[in-house]
């Protein structure tokens, strides 16, 4: 018995017994995670939680049987998967186009994009995977694209500065990631880190709109970012605040005698150790792990570290075993 589990957990249980599909149950999994405190005497009942999403996990992995679909999900590329998401219209597809080589079609009527469709953003020596999809609401949305926003790394969640409609379709769609488990009802706490983006302020309308918009969010959702997708303006921010919010490394290794690889950096995710660049690699370098050998940005001679030492993006690392 676990001492101090908060009531919204014994909810959340009550929801679990309830719960159809697998999504929802390692959604409802991952709330009672969050919500549970992290102490001696719960470390048994968050490890077996852990285990029931990983196995509910590799169950919704298997191929598609009949009966049983998972929908249409796209395979991670690059540093990190970002999906394009919000309601009808608001320039989603033509953001993918203009950010990528990908070629969605775009059209002023909703629900255009039927399928997601992913696209590759370079920011520097690295890339992002872009997925469009389709609109996010409570009605039209499709249990798949719950499936494949909780898969990603994160979220731009798009929204129209010239639409009359931005606030009701806006509410539709967070009402929507409710539905899907992906956001705290009654609270603006989502699942994934998202970049919130305005689109359109090339039209007129978005002048007034940007205003109430910043009046009735903005202390909600913090940092977000007007653009124009289609006369590609305030793009080019984006792949930046990408590599931000997902608080990601860029760590490049080197063979002891050989110069280092500076072409293909391992890509990680802050805090990160030696030891987790090591499992990165190959999943038996931690066991035969010694030390490092690290080069740092504006640190004249190389350092000699351990395991546990934490890594900056930028470092160039050499393992010895
Ligand atoms: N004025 C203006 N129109 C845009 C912009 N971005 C998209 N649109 C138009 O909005 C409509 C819907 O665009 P689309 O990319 O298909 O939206 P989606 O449904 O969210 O994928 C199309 O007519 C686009 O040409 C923009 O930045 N400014
Ligand atoms: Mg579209």
């Amino acid at each position: 018995m676990v001492a101090n589990l908060p009531p919204q957990f014994y909810q959340k249980e009550a929801e679990l017994k309830k719960a159809k599909t697998l999504q929802e149950k390692i959604a409802i999994l991952e709330e009672m995670l969050a919500i549970m405190p992290k102490h001696k005497s719960s470390e048994k009942l968050q490890a077996e939680i852990k285990a029931k999403i990983s196995r509910y996990r590799k169950e919704m992995e298997k191929p598609a049987v009949a009966g049983r679909k998972s929908g249409p999900l796209v395979e991670r590329e690059g540093a990190a998967q970002m999906v394009i998401c919000g309601p009808a219209n608001t320039g989603k597809s033509t953001l993918l186009a203009a950010l990528t080589r990908a070629t969605p079609v775009i059209a002023d009527y909703p629900y255009t994009t039927k399928l997601p469709l992913p696209g590759m953003l370079a920011y520097q020596d690295i890339a992002f995977q872009l997925v469009d999809t389709p609109a996010l609401s409570q009605t039209g949305s499709e249990p798949w694209l719950g499936e494949l926003l909780r898969r990603a790394d994160g979220w731009l969640f798009l929204f129209d500065l010239a639409s009359d409609a931005l606030l009701e379709s806006l509410e539709d769609s967070l009402a929507a990631l409710e539905k899907f488990h992906l956001k705290q009802p009654g609270l603006f706490s989502f699942s994934k880190p998202i970049i919130w983006v305005g689109n359109k302020i090339d039209q007129p309308e978005a002048i007034t709109n940007k205003q109430v918009f910043q009046e009735l969010y903005g202390d909600k959702i913090g940092d977000w970012w007007p653009i124009s997708a289609k006369e590609k303006e305030g793009l080019s921010v984006l792949p930046e605040k990408i590599f931000q919010l997902l608080s990601l490394l860029r760590i490049y290794t080197k063979i002891p005698g050989k110069p280092p690889d500076l072409k293909a950096p391992f890509v990680l995710r802050q805090p990160a150790t030696v030891v987790d660049l090591a499992s990165a690699i190959h999943q038996e370098l931690p066991s035969n792990f010694r030390y490092a050998r690290l080069w740092r940005r504006d640190t004249p001679t190389p350092l000699v570290v351990g395991r546990e030492f934490l890594l900056q993006d930028g470092d160039i690392v050499e393992i010895h075993t």
